[in-house]
């Protein structure tokens, strides 16, 4: 490369992210032909519109590149239609929102200091400025209460409830869910985004058939790269043009709203990459990747309880665990910056009625997604709870977490990224 001063900062993320362990939820490792695709000659083509309906010439190959990923899409998650196109998942959630609903409407989602999305009506993101946001919580115990979710939804009578979190380490409960919605006339949106790796390979029920969209980003447990995908059932032969607002009518009033309602040209580099990664996930190595995902969660878990950490809802059945570190005397931040200076790396994160606040938090999010993909297991999460443990009780002790990150480098390189293979 002979732009010096970005290839060095290139190589220098390469070299933070080999000797450090990545467990931020949200984040993985894509493999080298994930990097191939999105490091390819489709970046310099547009194409605005959908294959077979484009408003560029020269569009042949990439009609079957798209294609090839809304065929994968499709047969991965079940579903009849796949739009492949949304730039990432928060443009795909105004894009579910305008095709469905007019704004002023109510949608109803998880709060995000609850583990929810900014997206999912928080009141300073468009989907809580452009639509009546009501949010929901979950209960004292961090699992979703979905008693109280009923009688909310009957009191605000939403159009749309939102389903979906990024700091939830339980199971959704799909059907209980859609019969909330179906008593109040409401869509049903499934933000997956954090899960649909764990669901292709069956560690976690799909919201498939069951919601009347799914949405999901592709950079998380699915291991692609940075982008989205929004999934439903209905009519895929419609020709683009204005439909009313049916359950069959769903993939034209998608693909609409996505091109031209909210966006331009697709990025066909990236969808040919999240074809890869679509593929890669149908493999039968994935489903080992998925389950050891959750085992190491679990290990996690059980380590860090043992050692005293107190984690909402007990425990995990996916791929992150929320730490809340209220009885140990250490804030959000501190843990987030004494775990980065041993070479872990995890974001801090509101609990369920956060005692300190969002700017502030009492806790910290932590997942298994990127560690298991270099190849840890659950012996391995002994020690990392260990590590953790140390470096939150030595967190002013600058020379013992030296030594910590030491020992962690140490591991690290003995598991290379999947792109350095
Ligand atoms: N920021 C993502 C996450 O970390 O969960 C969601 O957009």
């Amino acid at each position: 490369m002979n732009d010096k001063d970005i290839y060095e900062l290139i190589v220098a993320e390469h070299n933070r992210q080999s000797n450090t362990l990545q467990m931020i939820p949200s984040e993985n490792h894509a493999s080298a032909d994930v990097f191939a695709a999105l490091g390819s000659i489709l970046t310099d083509k547009y194409s605005e519109g959908y294959p077979g309906q484009r408003y560029y010439g020269g569009c042949e190959v990439v009609d079957k590149v798209e294609n090839l990923a809304r065929d994968r899409a499709k047969a991965l998650f079940g579903v009849d239609h796949a739009n492949v196109q949304s730039y990432s998942g928060s443009p795909a959630n105004a894009e579910i929102y305008m095709a469905l609903l007019d704004p002023g409407d109510t949608i109803m989602g998880l709060a995000l200091t609850f583990g929810g999305h900014l997206t999912h009506g928080h009141k300073v993101s468009a989907s809580g400025i452009f639509y009546n946001s009501v949010q929901y919580q979950t209960g004292k115990d961090g699992y979703l209460d979905y008693d109280a979710i009923e009688q909310m939804a009957k009191k605000e009578k939403p159009k749309m409830l939102v389903v979906g979190a990024t700091a939830y380490p339980r199971v959704f409960d799909w059907q209980r869910l859609r019969e909330i919605a179906d008593n109040v006339g409401a869509w049903m949106l499934a933000d997956v985004s954090h899960i649909a790796g764990l669901i292709v390979a069956g560690e976690h029920p799909s919201p498939a058939g069951i919601a009347d969209v799914i949405m999901t980003t592709t950079h998380k447990t699915l291991r692609g790269p940075r982008g989205a995908m929004i999934l439903c059932n209905g009519n895929p032969s419609t020709p683009l043009k204005k439909v009313e607002r049916t359950k069959k009518n769903l993939p034209t009033l998608i693909d609409r709203a996505v091109f031209p309602g909210m966006q331009g040209g697709p990025h066909n580099h990236q969808t040919a990459a999240i074809a890869v990664a679509l593929h890669e996930a149908a493999q039968p190595d994935f489903k080992a990747y998925a389950r050891q995902v959750v085992k190491n969660a679990k290990k996690l878990a059980a380590e860090l309880k043992s050692r005293g950490f107190n984690l909402v809802t007990g425990g995990t059945d996916n791929h992150l665990l929320l730490v809340d570190l209220n009885n140990i005397g250490v804030s959000g931040k501190e843990a987030e910056d004494a775990l980065s200076n041993v070479g872990i790396t995890v974001n801090k994160n509101t609990v369920p009625f956060d005692p300190r606040g969002p700017f502030d938090p009492s806790g910290i999010r932590l997942g298994t997604p990127a560690i298991t993909t270099r190849g840890l297991k659950e012996n391995h999460m002994v020690q990392v709870a260990e590590w953790m443990e140390q470096a939150v009780k030595n967190k002013a002790d600058s020379k013992k977490l030296d030594l910590l990150s030491k020992e962690v480098k140490k591991l690290a390189l003995q598991f290379p990224l999947p792109s350095d293979k």
